[in-house]
């Protein structure tokens, strides 16, 4: 091997939303100042790799979506390896170290990464790193930083080893890396808030005073934050319109633009959140099933991207076309324009249509700022941010507040970022997923669904008022046309306007394909929505089919008021009446309580889980004796954590096991696919 040439390594991606393929490019950023060179692809770029025959050590970073599934651009990978035919000496050569992203929120976590890990090991591949495994529900950092900053020496030792064992074999061939890393998915609207216009002219002093405190005179080395090379692409800004008035999102390919039909407000009274439902046209685009949702494509706020506009000083050349290009001075073999961004795009189309601005900056991002900041307090502030000394206020003030880089450049006025480098660090754009609320057996060529008006708290950096990106657009598209609660629609409503939407089939959330399987319906607050889809469904195949079995279905519903949020009151009641549904059981969080003490007193039981307890019984005779299905819908971070927490409890009592048994009956019905979660958060 000739003494100039550099270890080489070989990134591979599959990304759905590319958190992993960020942490893989920002391996391959740093691959040089570890003296060796970087090859970035692709998991499902085949032709650019092959394992097999790969001598070097290769690096996994992979995530998981749904409910344990590999994201789209891995799945072709993980069904090749998967293969029986394959001996278990297959990999023999290969010695990887692997990074798995998942999320404790949703279940399976980590499943793709333990798959992929699982199979490498059986078909013979050693491992030359310690496996991380980081949890989105806490925040990635906390494994992925330590992860990151070990991998270097692992990968460097295994080098080493493999140049010595290459000196006593003069045939094999020269020593490379490769990076594998894959995608996951994650929830939308909460990942990333921000404020209205209204907040513009606010004085942030106050407000972003524990974001930007001064802090004492630390050395650039005890910060640890590496001098970032500047940015791979050239952006260039041509004079005069687009030729093209972009409208609508871009690749619109697999999108319907369908018509809103309807639009009704839910709830009553403001101690409750807005719930709202809409009716979409559907009739000449597109077909879907009770379980299936889709995703709505909604631009970012007018007001944020003017501010950003002018922050970027380029307030004057909205409607100029924005160039694109790798510079030509980069040497990152895989650097590529990202694919999200459309050849010819106005600078107003790009911030509006593209880039998921109220995304929350990263601290590779923070890092890159530090460059473009002139005053010394605030680059000290942001350094600090980005370092490991600062790990606890970056989860604090700028993770889990959900700040973006809008509400930093306020706290930051004397940092000045060149376009280039959002394009850089700014995620796509995402379209928002909506579960269907109805059957167009009962509603033919319509598509009904509902959601509540999210609204942001206030925190450091951000005053409150800041309501969800795609839940506040739909909100101020309606309102003209919104019809009230108790309100007859009047047929003088003004027209309501076209969304973008592209439909997600689902491959298991469905009423069992035997009607005469009972199942549990758990789905408090908007978590109702695809139950009633199921309901209408089953109403209409008893109506088709009176002598046919069906067995039995149980709804569990909770909202906070009686007079409030008791969503689709009336049509429930009516399943009820009709027989489409056996049970419904509902309970009121927030209504006077005669008893305080228990809140699982058969009276007034004040969650789902507390109703759940109280037919424990019921409950697990259809799932364990009658093999029926439950379905929970809503939301993750707590009500589906928690009606978990109560199954086990459940079948602990009812089948007199302990806490392992009781998991794994769960963890049974989860692979039957008879325990199944659509839920968000
Ligand atoms: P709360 O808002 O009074 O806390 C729909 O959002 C319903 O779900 C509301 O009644 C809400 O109650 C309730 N809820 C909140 N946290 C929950 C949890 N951990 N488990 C079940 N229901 C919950």
């Amino acid at each position: 091997m000739p003494c100039d040439v550099k270890p080489r390594f070989v990134i591979l991606y599959g990304s759905q939303k590319g958190q992993a393929q960020s942490i893989a490019e920002g391996i391959a950023e740093e691959a040089e100042e570890h003296g060796l060179v970087a090859d970035l692809s692709c998991l499902s770029q085949n032709d650019m790799y092959n394992l097999e025959k790969e001598h070097a050590p290769v690096v996994f970073i992979v995530s998981t979506t749904g409910e344990g599934e590999p994201p789209d651009n891995a799945l072709r990978f993980v069904r090749s390896i998967k293969k029986k035919t394959l001996s278990n000496d297959h990999y023999k050569h290969l010695s990887y170290a692997l990074l798995a992203l998942g999320d404790t929120n949703y279940a399976n976590f980590c499943n793709c990464g333990k798959t992929i890990e699982n199979r490498l090991k059986q078909l013979g591949a050693k491992q030359f790193y310690a496996t991380g495994y980081a949890d989105d529900g806490i925040g990635l950092e906390l494994v992925v930083d330590p992860w990151l900053e070990g991998l270097w020496a692992a990968i460097k030792g295994t080098l080493s080893n493999m140049a010595s064992d290459n000196a006593s074999d003069s045939a094999k061939p020269d020593v490379q890396f490769n990076l594998l890393s894959i995608t996951d998915h994650q929830n939308c609207e909460a990942v990333a808030p921000n404020t209205q216009k209204g907040d513009a002219g606010v004085p942030h002093v106050e407000l972003a005073a524990s974001l930007t405190r001064s802090v004492p005179p630390l050395s650039e080395s005890t910060l640890n934050v590496p001098v970032l090379p500047p940015p791979y692409l050239d952006i260039s800004l041509q004079e005069g319109d687009t030729s093209e008035q972009m409208t609508g999102p871009p690749n619109k390919d697999s999108l319907h633009e369908v018509p809103i039909s309807k639009a009704v407000q839910l709830t009553r009274g403001d101690s409750v959140k807005t719930a709202l439902l809409l009716e979409l046209d559907i009739s000449v685009s597109m077909a879907y099933q009770p379980g299936d949702s889709f995703d709505v494509f909604c631009p970012n706020r007018p007001a944020e991207v003017d501010e950003l506009l002018c922050r970027l000083g380029h307030q004057n050349q909205r409607n100029h076309q924005v160039i694109i290009s790798l510079r030509k001075d980069t040497k990152k073999k895989g650097a590529v324009v990202p694919p999200h961004i459309p050849e010819k795009v106005s600078l107003l189309f790009l911030l509006s249509w593209c880039l998921e601005i109220r995304s929350v900056p990263k601290k590779a991002f923070l890092r890159a700022l530090v460059e473009h900041t002139a005053d010394g307090a605030q680059r000290r502030r942001l350094q600090e941010l980005c370092s490991k000394q600062g790990a606890a206020d970056y989860n604090l003030y700028v993770r889990d507040a959900g700040l973006g880089v809008l509400e930093l450049l306020r706290a930051f006025p004397s940092c000045s970022p060149p376009l280039g480098l959002l394009v850089e660090h700014l995620p796509r754009l995402q379209p928002r997923p909506y579960s269907a609320a109805s059957s167009c057996l009962r509603h033919p060529g319509k598509l009904r669904f509902v959601f509540s008006v999210v609204n942001f708290p206030a925190c450091s950096g951000r005053p409150a008022g800041r309501r969800g990106l795609c839940t506040g657009w739909l909100f101020d598209l309606i309102n003209p046309g919104l019809v009230f609660p108790g309100k007859a629609e009047s047929s003088g409503c003004p027209a309501l306007p076209k969304i973008h939407v592209r439909l997600r089939p689902s491959s298991s959330f469905r009423p069992p394909s035997d009607p005469s399987v009972p199942f549990i319906m758990v789905g408090p607050g908007t978590g109702v929505a695809p139950f009633i889809g199921f309901l209408q469904q089953r109403e209409n195949e008893r109506q088709n089919n009176p002598k046919a079995a069906f067995g039995e279905t149980w709804l569990f519903f909770g909202c906070r008021h009686k007079d409030g949020d008791y969503l689709f009151r009336e049509e429930l009641e009516g399943f009820v009446s009709s027989g489409a549904l056996s049970q419904l059981k509902v309970c009121f969080s927030r209504d006077p309580r005669e008893d305080e003490e228990s809140v699982t007193s058969a009276a007034q039981p004040r969650y789902v889980q507390h109703n759940l307890l109280l037919h424990r019984r019921h409950v697990t005779d259809i799932l364990l004796r009658q093999n029926g299905y439950l379905y929970v819908c809503g939301d993750a971070k707590n009500m589906a954590k928690d009606v978990n927490e109560t199954l086990m409890e459940m079948i602990k009592t009812e089948l007199e096991v302990d806490q392992l048994d009781a998991m794994k009956t769960l963890a049974g019905l989860r692979e039957e696919k008879r325990y199944l979660q659509d839920i968000w958060g």
